[in-house]
C-alpha cells in the first residue's frame, strides 16, 4: 500500500507523461525546419483556431554549418553550443513565438539534442550558426564550454569508437552514433550544462521536449538530467507542472535496447506504429484493415499512456532512422490521409502529425540520393511559409496539417476525446468502421470494390457532414451528408475510386 501511495505521489509530481495541452486539444504537429516567425503566425492564424494542441519545433540551439552537401536538414542534429541561434531564428524570435503560441493555447515542444555534439570528422574552425568557435579534434566547445573530459572517448569499447553492434547495449550508449561526439552524461558537469539549456527553454515557456537519440543515452543519465529541470513557467502552466518528455527510442524489436527501459522517464516514440500501419494500408505481408480491430497493445505496441505515435517522422519519411519502405508519407497522399485519419480517430497513444517540405526525391539503386536536402531556401536562408488563397502553403512547404482531411481529423480527435472505442465493423478484408462512444464515427474502404453498408454509428439521430469530403460551413455541408436514424444506424457508400475512400462524422459536424 505504502509503495503504491509513493508511486502515485511520484506519478503526480512527475507528470512528465502529461503534454500540458490546453483542455480538449489532443494532437501536436511537427513543423519541421520552420522559422520561429512563421510558427508564431501559424499558431495564431491556423493552429489555435483549428484545435491543434502544440508544435514540435526543430532543434533551436546553435549547430554546425555543413557546406557539403549544402546546408542539409541534418546539420541541426550536430550541436556546437546551447545558444538559441539557428536558421529558424534567434532567441528574441524564439521567445516571441513561445509567447504568442502559449497565449493562444498552443504549446511548444523542443527537439533537444543532448546525446552528442558535432561529428568527429568536422573541421576545426568550420562555421557554426552563431559563429561560436569549436575544435572537434581536441573536443573543444568553448560556447558551452565542453572539453576533452566531457566525452565518452575513454568509455567506448569498440575499435572504431562508433556503434558497431546494436546487440550490445553498452556500445549503443557509450559509443558514437554516426560519428557524433558522444557526451559523458554520467558526469554531473555535463548533466548540469544540459539541464541549464533545457531550463533556459522551460523558463521561456516551452511545455516539454523530444529527447533526440534517447536510445543512445542510459535511462539513468536521462533521469538525472530530468531531476534537475524546473517546473513549467506559471505564466501559462499550473504550479508544479513538470515538463512533458518524449524520448526518441527506435525499438522495432530484436535489439539490446528496448523502449520499456525508458518508461520511467516519460513517453517514448512508438516506431512500430507507422511501420505496421503502413504495411496494413499497403496490404503488404497479407495484412488487411480488418486486423486493426485490436490495434494498439494487442499488436505488440507499448502501453497507450507511454506512447507518442505518428505515421511518419522527419527521418523515416526520407529513408533515415527506421521503419523502412512501408512508411507512408505525403508522397503517397491517398493512403497517407487514410493512415493519419485512422491514427487520429483511434484512441491509442498521444498523436503527432508531420508537416513537411518538398525535396527533389531521386532514387538511385533504391536509395534517395537527395535525402539530405534542407528546407526551401534562398542561398541558405530558409524561405517564409507563404499561404495560398485556398489556405494551402506555398514556397514548397507541404503543410500536411493544413490538408482538409487531416485538419478535420484533428478536430474529430478533440471532439471524441475520452470516448471509448466502439461499434467496430469490418468485412474481413479492408473495409472497416468504428466509433468513439456517441461522439464520432469513421468508415474506411481500402478494398478494390465499393463499400455499401448500413452500420451502427452510436450517434444521435440527425444529418451529419462528412469532414473528409467537405466542411460544415454556416450550418451547411460542402461534402457528403450522412443521415443517422433514430436507431443510430446510417447507410454508407464509398467507391473504391473515391478521391478519399473514407468518411468521418462527429458531434460537431451535425447540421
Ligand atoms: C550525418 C551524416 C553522417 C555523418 C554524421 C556525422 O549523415 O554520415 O557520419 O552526420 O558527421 C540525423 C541524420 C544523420 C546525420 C545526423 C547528424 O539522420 O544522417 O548524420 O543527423 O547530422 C539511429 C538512432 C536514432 C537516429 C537515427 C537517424 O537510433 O536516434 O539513427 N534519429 C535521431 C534524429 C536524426 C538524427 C539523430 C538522431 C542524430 O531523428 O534526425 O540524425 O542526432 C537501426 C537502429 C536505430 C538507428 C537506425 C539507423 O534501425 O535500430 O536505432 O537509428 O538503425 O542507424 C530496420 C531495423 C531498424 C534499423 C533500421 C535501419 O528498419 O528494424 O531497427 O533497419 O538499419
Amino acid at each position: 500500500m505504502k509503495f503504491f501511495l509513493l508511486l502515485s505521489l511520484i506519478g503526480f509530481c512527475w507528470a512528465q507523461y502529461d503534454p500540458h495541452t490546453q483542455y480538449g486539444r489532443t494532437a501536436i504537429v511537427h513543423l519541421f525546419e520552420w522559422r520561429w516567425v512563421d510558427i508564431a503566425k501559424e499558431c495564431e492564424r491556423y493552429l489555435a483556431p483549428n484545435g491543434f494542441a502544440g508544435v514540435q519545433v526543430s532543434p533551436p540551439n546553435e549547430n554546425i554549418v555543413v557546406h557539403s552537401p549544402s546546408r542539409p536538414w541534418w546539420e541541426r542534429y550536430q550541436p556546437i553550443s546551447y545558444k538559441i541561434c539557428s536558421r529558424s531564428g534567434n532567441e528574441d524570435e524564439f521567445r516571441d513565438m513561445v509567447n504568442r503560441c502559449n497565449n493562444v493555447g498552443v504549446r511548444i515542444y523542443v527537439d533537444a539534442v543532448i546525446n552528442h555534439m558535432c561529428g568527429v570528422g568536422a573541421q576545426a574552425g568550420q562555421s557554426s550558426t552563431c559563429g561560436s568557435y569549436f575544435n572537434p579534434n581536441n573536443r573543444d566547445f568553448p560556447g558551452v564550454p565542453y572539453s576533452g573530459f566531457d566525452f565518452n572517448d575513454g568509455k567506448c569499447r569498440t575499435a572504431s569508437g562508433g556503434i558497431e553492434n546494436y546487440q550490445d547495449a553498452a556500445q549503443v550508449r557509450d559509443c558514437r552514433l554516426s560519428g557524433l561526439l558522444d557526451l559523458a552524461l554520467e558526469k554531473d558537469y555535463v548533466r548540469t550544462k544540459v539541464a541549464d539549456y533545457m531550463n533556459h527553454l522551460i523558463d521561456i515557456g516551452v511545455a516539454g521536449f523530444r529527447l533526440d537519440a534517447s536510445k543512445h543515452m542510459w535511462p539513468g543519465d536521462i533521469k538525472a538530467i530530468l531531476d534537475k529541470l524546473h517546473n513549467l513557467n506559471t505564466k501559462w502552466f499550473s504550479q508544479g507542472s513538470r515538463p512533458f518528455i518524449f524520448q526518441e527510442v527506435i525499438d522495432l524489436g530484436g535489439e539490446a535496447v528496448s523502449s520499456n527501459e525508458y518508461f520511467g522517464n516519460g513517453r517514448v516514440t512508438e516506431f512500430k506504429y507507422g511501420a505496421k500501419l503502413g504495411k496494413v494500408m499497403r496490404k503488404w505481408d497479407g495484412e488487411k484493415m480488418s486486423y486493426l480491430k485490436n490495434w494498439g497493445e494487442g499488436w505488440g505496441l507499448m502501453p497507450s499512456d507511454r506512447a507518442l505515435v505518428f505515421v511518419d517522422n522527419h527521418d523515416n519519411q526520407r529513408g533515415h532512422g527506421a521503419g523502412g519502405a512501408s512508411i507512408l508519407t505525403f508522397w503517397d497522399a491517398r493512403l497517407y490521409k487514410m493512415a493519419v485519419g485512422f491514427m487520429l480517430a483511434h484512441p491509442y497513444g498521444f498523436t503527432r502529425v508531420m508537416s513537411s517540405y518538398y525535396w527533389p526525391r531521386n532514387f538511385q539503386n533504391g536509395k534517395d540520393v537527395n535525402d539530405w536536402v534542407g528546407p526551401p531556401n534562398n542561398n541558405g536562408k530558409t524561405k517564409e511559409v507563404s499561404i495560398n488563397p485556398d489556405s494551402t502553403c506555398g514556397n514548397d512547404w507541404i503543410c500536411e496539417h493544413r490538408w482538409r482531411q487531416i485538419r478535420n481529423m484533428v478536430a474529430f480527435r478533440n471532439v471524441v476525446n475520452g470516448q471509448p472505442f466502439a461499434n467496430w465493423w469490418d468485412n474481413d478484408s479492408n473495409q472497416v468502421a468504428f466509433g468513439r462512444g456517441n461522439k464520432g464515427f469513421i468508415v474506411f474502404n481500402n478494398d478494390d470494390w465499393a463499400l455499401s453498408e448500413t452500420l451502427q454509428t452510436g450517434l444521435p439521430a440527425g444529418t451529419y457532414c462528412d469532414v473528409i469530403s467537405g466542411d460544415k460551413v454556416d450550418g451547411n455541408c460542402t461534402g457528403i451528408k450522412v443521415y443517422v436514424g433514430n436507431d443510430g444506424k446510417a447507410h454508407f457508400s464509398i467507391s473504391n475510386s473515391a478521391e478519399d475512400p473514407f468518411i468521418a462524422i462527429h458531434a460537431e459536424s451535425k447540421i
